[in-house]
C-alpha cells in the first residue's frame, strides 16, 4: 500500500437510495474525475457543480453527480480528494466506481481513507475509532461518545495526562542536579504529590472504561426462568418484534435467540433462552446448557416466573445463587391475577437479587418500569454522568491507561521507598510510551492493522 496511489470506493451504504457518494483520494483524483466529465470541467478546490459523467472510453453517460473537489490537505484524508455525489440504487454507483477503477484509480481497502487520514496527521487514532463508532453505532449513548471523541475531548485528556508525566520527569532532573543542598528546588515531596494526582486521574479515567465498553458491546441482558413463564412473549415485547417463537407448550424455545436493541438510549443484547426445568428431553436439555452459559456472561439476568405456576423450583434459586450478574426477578402475566405477585420467599436475600417487578407482555403493565430499570442498573455512572463526560470504550483504550497508571504508581511507590530518584525514573518513559501509543503518535503497523481491520470499504 503506497500513500500516493488513488483509491475510490463508494462510501454511502450500498442498496437503493436517492443519493450515493463515490470518494476518490490521492494524487491522480483530481485527473480521473476529470476524465469523467462531459463539459464544464472540475469545479476548483472547496467548489461543488453539477456534471454530467461519462465513460471516457465509450463516451456513454454514467450519471449526473454533483462533483465536489478538495485539495490536500485540506480534506478528510489530507490527500487531493474528489466526491461524486450520484444516483443510488444497484447500478449507478458502480457504474461511476467501475470508470474511476478504469482511469486508474484502485479500490479502496476497508478503513483506507480514514487510515490516510490519520496517516496524514488529520486525525489522531482514538478519532479515527470513535469515526468507526459513529458508522456503527446503534445506541444514542455510543453516539455522544463518539462525538466527544471526534472532537478530541479523550485526546486532550490522554495528551495531558502525558504532559503531566513529562512533567514529572523535568521535575525529577531539577531534584536530582542538586543532591547537595539542603534545600533542593523540587523537594521529593513535592514529586511524590505531582506522581499521586498523575495516578488519580488516570484511576478516574480508567474508572470509565467497563461502562465505556459495554457502550459498544452492548449489555448481555438474558431472559431466564422456567418453561413457559413468558421469556419470549416479553423478548419480543421489548424488541417490539415478534422474533421468538410464542406457544402455550412448555419447551417451546430450544436455543438461544439474540437481538440488539437500544433501551432508554443505552444499548443491550437481549438474548431469550430455553426454559430451565430438571425434567427435559435431549434438545431441551441442550437448550439449557446454552442458557446456562450465558448466565454465567451475563450483565444482567431478568428472571422470569408466573407466580400462579409454583415458581419456587430449587434449581432455579441454585442457579441465582452462582451467577454474579444482578438478577431482577419479574412476576409475568400480571393480568391472569388479581393482587401483585411481589413476595418471593425463594429468592428474597440472595445475593445480587433486586425487588421484583409485576409485569404482563401482554397488556404492557410494569414494561415502562423495567425499561426504565434496565439502563440505571447496567450504566448507572453513565446514566447519573454528564453528557460530555470522557470515557475509555475500548480494550485498547483501557490497556494503554492500565500500563500509564501501573508504572505512574510504581514510580510513586519508588520514591516513597526511598529508591535513587534515577531508578524510580525509569518508570516515567513506558507511562509515556503507552499514551503516546493510544493516541497513535508511534505508527505501529499492528496497531493500526487491528483498528482500520473494522472498518468497512469507503470509510
Ligand atoms: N395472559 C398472559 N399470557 C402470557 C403473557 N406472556 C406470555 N403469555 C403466554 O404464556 C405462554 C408461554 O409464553 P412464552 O413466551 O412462549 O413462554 P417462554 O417462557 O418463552 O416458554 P419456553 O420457551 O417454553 O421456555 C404463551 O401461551 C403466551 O401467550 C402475559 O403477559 N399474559
Ligand atoms: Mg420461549
Amino acid at each position: 500500500m503506497t500513500r500516493i496511489d488513488t483509491i475510490a470506493a463508494t462510501s454511502t451504504a450500498p442498496g437503493p437510495g436517492a443519493v450515493a457518494v463515490l470518494r476518490m483520494s490521492g494524487n491522480a483524483a483530481h485527473a480521473i474525475a476529470s476524465g469523467l466529465i462531459e463539459s464544464g470541467g472540475l469545479p476548483g478546490a472547496g467548489r461543488s457543480a453539477v456534471r454530467w459523467l461519462r465513460d471516457p472510453a465509450r463516451g456513454e453517460r454514467l450519471d449526473q453527480a454533483v462533483v465536489t473537489v478538495y485539495a490536500g490537505p485540506r480534506s478528510y484524508t489530507g490527500e487531493d480528494l474528489v466526491e461524486l455525489s450520484g444516483h443510488g440504487g444497484p447500478l449507478a454507483p458502480q457504474l461511476l466506481l467501475e470508470a474511476c477503477l478504469a482511469g486508474g484509480a484502485r479500490l479502496a481497502e476497508p478503513g483506507e481513507f480514514t487510515r490516510r487520514a490519520y496517516l496524514n496527521g488529520k486525525l489522531d487514532l482514538v478519532q479515527a475509532e470513535a469515526v468507526l463508532d459513529l458508522v456503527e453505532g446503534r445506541s444514542p449513548a455510543l453516539h455522544r461518545a463518539a462525538l466527544n471523541h471526534l472532537d478530541r475531548r479523550l485526546s486532550m485528556r490522554l495528551t495531558d495526562l502525558r504532559a503531566r508525566v513529562v512533567g514529572l520527569e523535568a521535575l525529577l532532573v531539577q531534584h536530582i542536579d542538586f543532591p547537595d543542598e539542603d534545600e533542593p528546588p523540587v523537594p521529593l515531596e513535592r514529586i511524590i504529590d505531582a506522581g499521586a494526582a498523575v495516578v488519580a486521574d488516570l484511576e478516574q479515567l480508567l474508572a470509565t472504561a467497563p461502562e465505556g465498553e459495554l457502550l459498544r458491546d452492548g449489555a448481555v441482558t438474558v431472559l431466564a426462568g422456567p418453561p413457559n413463564s413468558g421469556k419470549s412473549t416479553l423478548f419480543n415485547a421489548l424488541l417490539g418484534a415478534e422474533r421468538a417463537i410464542v406457544t402455550p407448550v412448555p419447551g417451546t424455545t430450544r436455543d438461544a435467540i439474540e437481538a440488539r436493541v437500544a433501551i432508554g438510549g443505552y444499548p443491550f443484547l437481549l438474548v431469550d433462552t430455553a426454559g430451565i426445568r430438571s425434567e427435559a428431553d435431549e434438545v431441551e436439555r441442550m437448550g439449557i446448557e446454552v442458557a446456562e452459559r450465558y448466565l454465567a456472561g451475563a450483565d444482567l439476568i431478568l428472571l422470569c416466573m408466573d407466580p400462579e405456576d409454583g415458581v419456587h423450583d430449587i434449581a432455579l434459586t441454585d442457579l441465582v445463587g452462582s451467577i454474579s450478574a444482578p438478577v431482577i426477578p419479574l412476576l409475568t402475566k400480571s393480568d391472569l391475577r388479581q393482587s401483585s405477585g411481589r413476595s418471593l420467599p425463594a429468592l428474597a436475600g440472595l445475593d445480587g437479587v433486586l425487588p421484583p417487578i409485576d409485569v404482563s407482555a401482554h397488556t404492557g403493565h410494569g414494561l415502562d418500569e423495567l425499561v426504565a430499570a434496565l439502563p440505571r442498573l447496567v450504566f448507572s455512572g453513565l446514566v447519573t454522568a454528564s453528557a460530555d463526560v470522557v470515557l475509555l470504550t475500548r480494550r485498547r483504550h483501557r490497556h494503554g491507561v492500565n500500563t500509564a497508571l501501573a508504572e505512574v504508581r510504581a514510580f510513586g511507590q519508588a520514591l516513597a521507598d526511598g529508591v535513587p530518584a534515577e531508578v524510580a525514573s525509569t518508570h516515567l518513559r513506558p507511562a509515556e510510551t503507552a499514551l503516546e501509543g493510544l493516541l497513535g503518535v508511534i505508527q505501529q503497523d499492528e496497531v493500526l492493522d487491528a483498528v482500520f481491520r473494522e472498518f468497512c470499504i469507503g470509510k
